[in-house]
């Protein structure tokens, strides 16, 4: 990122999936993830934060605060986003330290008049951007960025959908791990191709040492809130204890991924419906996850789902009473819902319960295989 700094690329600092990244790159910036994963920095942001807040909010701003993170500290813009009351109010509190832009998203997706506001956030973000970086953005040039991220999509989901294998040649841990550190590779031709290059080995590897064994791990969906900060203490738990997590339901998994822009349609117009129909739980109502997770279950073979809720993500936390029962009822599939922190405190607990979950999952398959 200096490097790019010192070539005279601004940088523009993101935390929400509903970001249209496409005007971004078309105003010639880079974009960086700056969502917190560590509870490292969580002491700086509770002396201006209250303490009953979720981890990631509070991580996210206790390293713009503390001033330990590099990616902040170069950041020309941060372009934040009305998704939960908490993120929302603590941009205001981050616009005190940098050039901070908020759009305004609304709060369903279904109105008419939702389409006309979201499109007005978009013109505003282009403005915005073209008087900060001084460029005039065309439309040709968000064509052309517009082809150049549906080109990325199609390759992170062929990634993603290696979890469709079975057994999985790759794991869960892995595919987070692998697009978190994605987010941080300025160099998008670069990135692809080593996107490309990894899905093609574990294809191979599939090919080779996997296709036609059977294994009783099960195969397990996550959902919920963004799972980065709890890699080691949720998912590698999940894993260690004998499950294969297959698919992410939640954002850094295939939320935004699995639908691609209309490269045929007005760019911004385009952009407005594709980030429009993101299915975050900020959305009321918000059938469109209930969709995702419906065919999810079944593409991905799923034998249970784990919901992880980080702590007082209310929007995530309401919303997993639905999911349950979806989950359990229309889909047959058993269900746990996981609510935690970024500490190491509840690591015990979780596992306790994550290894009782998984015994009932093959319980299940068991009697499943009989029938
Ligand atoms: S599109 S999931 S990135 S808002 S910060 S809502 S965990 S209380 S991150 Fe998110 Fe955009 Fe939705 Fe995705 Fe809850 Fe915490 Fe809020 Fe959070």
């Amino acid at each position: 990122m200096k490097a790019l700094k010192e070539e005279g690329t601004p940088v523009v600092g993101i935390f929400c999936t509903y970001t249209p990244m496409e005007i971004i790159h078309a105003a010639g910036a880079a974009a960086v993830g700056l969502c917190g994963t560590s509870d490292v920095p969580i002491p700086f942001a509770e002396q201006h934060l209250p303490k009953n807040l979720c981890p990631l909010i509070k991580s996210s701003y206790g390293f713009a605060v503390s001033e330990t993170c590099p990616y902040f500290y170069f950041s020309d813009l941060i372009v934040g986003e009305t998704t939960c009351d908490g993120k929302k109010k603590m941009y205001e509190l981050m616009g005190e330290m940098k050039d901070t832009h908020v759009l305004h998203l609304p709060q369903g997706q279904d109105k008419d008049h939702a389409f006309r506001y979201w499109r007005e956030e978009l013109v505003l973000l282009k403005q915005k951007l073209e008087e900060k970086f001084n460029i005039e953005i065309t439309d040709e040039m968000l064509r052309e960025e517009i082809k150049k991220s549906n080109e990325e999509r199609r390759i992170l989901m062929e990634f993603y959908e290696l979890g469709k294998l079975d057994p999985s040649p790759i794991t869960g841990v892995e595919i987070n791990g692998t697009l978190e550190a994605l987010g941080f590779q300025f160099d998008r031709p670069a990135q692809n191709a080593l996107i490309a290059e990894r899905t093609k080995e574990l294809r191979e590897k599939y090919e080779k040492e996997l296709k036609g064994t059977k294994t009783n791990r099960p195969r397990i969906l996550v959902t919920g809130c963004p799972v980065g900060g709890v890699r080691e203490k949720v998912l590698k738990t999940i894993e260690d204890a004998g499950a294969d997590i297959v698919a992410y339901e939640n954002c850094g998994g295939v939320r935004e991924k699995q639908t691609l822009v209309d490269e045929t349609k007005d760019p911004i117009d385009a952009l407005t419906e594709k980030y429009l129909n993101v299915s975050c739980s900020v959305m009321t109502p918000n059938p469109r996850r209930f969709e995702a997770l419906d065919n999810m279950i079944d593409e991905y073979k799923i034998d249970g789902v784990i919901e992880v809720v980080l702590q007082a993500c209310h929007t995530f936390a309401v919303e997993a009473h639905n999911v349950k029962k979806y989950v359990t009822e229309k889909k047959n599939k058993p269900y746990v819902y996981i609510e935690t922190d970024y500490s190491k405190l509840d690591l015990g607990q979780i596992r306790t319960r994550i290894e009782a979950f998984l015994e009932m999952v093959k319980e299940d398959n068991t009697v499943e295989a009989a029938v």
